[in-house]
């Protein structure tokens, strides 16, 4: 075959070369009848292609051809790179390319529901263009999920959903390297795991059945089983009946559980270096990623400490109350709260990124472990990032009496998970885990405003396409 090369590594030290580039034409414009100007896309970068009218290679023919096609066709273009005198507007990269052959793959529609160059565009940008008198069309987030096809050839959206898959394999590097090992468990389930209102219900061969809010009884189960230290990348499905910016009704979970020897701070270890490997990775092996994130929606760098802050809940509801913040002991932060408490621990900790841990066993799920110093609190935690919640876990119960116990008292019906219960009676060690939400991480990593923007099919309470 011949040789392709990428867009992106279109730079000056290859002038005179001939290369052979596919791209999208972005923007076609023809000057009198002996020029054109096709800027050709490829995942985000974009150069500028010149076909002028010389004796045997380009003909007025291809200019008229090149100056017809619609925006976003696929093309495959052959030519010299040439290095301008002046800088090319509206091209990540310096170089032209002067175009020897040039051939339509495939043909866009000619009037398309988004403009990628207009969905590329900050909200800064659009507000200068609309004052400088520019025709633009703003696209709503509506519009963005319709036509997700094209949203997500934007470079900002290309780097997102690249730092998505950076996260998810740091995730298994870094557990596989602690000796766990990545398990699948049941998205049928014949019961809910995580308390029954937000739960999707379905038929499974004339049985009740729902879909799994999370892989909690079988990461369990796996623990019981002797695997030690597991791990599961998987849909979570939670039948959300409110519309916000942090909620999905499919979700991609990170869970982990692994046995405990003698504190629960043996979870909260491998959150802590996983989560700092985890950042330190993304801004070494993503920047070009995060740049592309950051010139369409701007936002700081994390910050996060070499150790990350842990705090009992005790001391947050401390931290609010000496603010004036009216908290019940004993009772869950709300949303509003969470975000006070994050700027409290940045203005005094310098860090946007820590853990809760001790949390009043009342707002805790049925298989949470009491503290076994004061009963009212629990052995669990959440992690924020930026004020938000990315991460929940615990020790669980590990005593199967105790454990139908605690689920019968938060309104579980222990007959849906008999099998999870009967689990503990053959033996079952110390353990706890986490579920961290993937799409949360993205998003508050990179400052986003919506959940949506980090799920590249989302599904909320009111979208079941594309
Ligand atoms: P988790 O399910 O792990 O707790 P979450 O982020 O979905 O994760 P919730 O328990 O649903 O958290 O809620 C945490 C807090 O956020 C709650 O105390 C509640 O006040 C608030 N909250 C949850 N859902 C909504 C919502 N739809 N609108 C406003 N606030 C909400
Ligand atoms: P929890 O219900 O807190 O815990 O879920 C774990 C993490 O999943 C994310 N998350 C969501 N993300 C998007 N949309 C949603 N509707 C949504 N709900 C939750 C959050 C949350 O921190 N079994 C426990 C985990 C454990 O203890 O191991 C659980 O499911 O980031």
């Amino acid at each position: 075959g011949r040789k392709w090369t990428e867009i992106g590594n279109l730079w000056e030290e290859i002038k005179g070369e001939v290369v052979l580039i596919r791209g999208r034409a972005q923007t076609v414009r023809g000057v009198g009848k002996n020029i054109a100007f096709v800027v050709v896309r490829e995942r985000g970068f974009t150069v500028q292609c010149v076909l002028t009218v010389e004796a045997d290679k380009v003909s007025r023919q291809m200019v008229k051809f090149a100056t017809s096609l619609s925006k976003e066709s696929i093309v495959d273009v052959e030519g010299v790179i040439s290095v301008p005198n002046t800088p090319i507007k509206g091209a990540s990269q310096p170089v032209e390319v002067q175009v020897r052959k040039l051939y339509c793959v495939s043909k866009a529609l000619p009037n398309l529901p988004i403009n990628i160059e207009d969905a590329a565009r900050s909200e800064v940008e659009i507000e200068k263009a609309l004052q400088a008198g520019e025709q633009l069309v703003r696209v709503n987030q509506d519009t963005r999920l319709n036509y997700r096809v094209l949203d997500i050839r934007t470079p900002a959206n290309q780097g997102i959903f690249r730092v998505q898959c950076q996260v998810e394999n740091v995730f298994r590097q870094f557990l596989l390297s602690e000796g766990f090992v990545g398990i699948h468990t049941p998205k049928l389930m014949s019961g809910a795991s995580e308390g029954g209102a937000a739960v999707f219900k379905l038929d499974y061969k004339g049985q009740p059945a729902c879909l799994a809010q999370s892989p909690q009884l079988h990461k369990q189960m796996s623990i019981c089983g002797d695997f030690a230290r597991v791990f599961e990348v998987g849909p979570v499905f939670r039948a959300e009946d409110s519309y916000t910016h942090r909620h999905l009704c499919e979700f991609t979970g990170l869970d982990v559980e692994m046995e405990i020897k003698e504190h629960y701070f043996e979870v909260i270890d491998i959150v802590d270096r996983l989560f700092v490997k985890m950042f330190d990775t993304l801004n070494e092996t993503c920047k070009k990623e995060l740049e592309a994130i950051q010139r369409q929606y701007p936002f700081e760098p994390l910050k996060y400490l070499r150790q990350t802050l842990r705090l009992t809940f005790e001391e947050g509801v401390k931290m609010l109350q000496e603010a004036g913040i009216e908290i019940d002991p004993y009772g869950d932060l709300n949303t509003e709260a969470e975000r006070k408490l994050g700027q409290l621990v940045l203005d005094k900790y310098g860090t946007e990124f820590y853990i809760l841990h001790r949390y009043p066993l009342a707002v805790r799920p049925f298989y949470t472990m009491p503290c076994y110093d004061n009963e009212a609190y629990s052995n669990s935690f959440d992690v924020f990032i930026r004020g938000e919640e990315i991460i929940s876990g615990a020790q669980r119960v590990h005593e199967p009496d105790f454990l139908a116990v605690r689920a019968e008292a938060c309104g579980i019906d222990v007959k849906t998970i008999s099998t999870y219960v009967d689990a503990f009676r053959y033996g079952a060690p110390p353990h706890g885990g986490f579920g961290v939400g993937l799409e949360r991480v993205v998003m508050l990593f990179c400052g986003l405003n919506n959940i949506r923007k980090t799920s590249l099919y989302p599904r909320d309470p009111l979208r079941l396409t594309p």
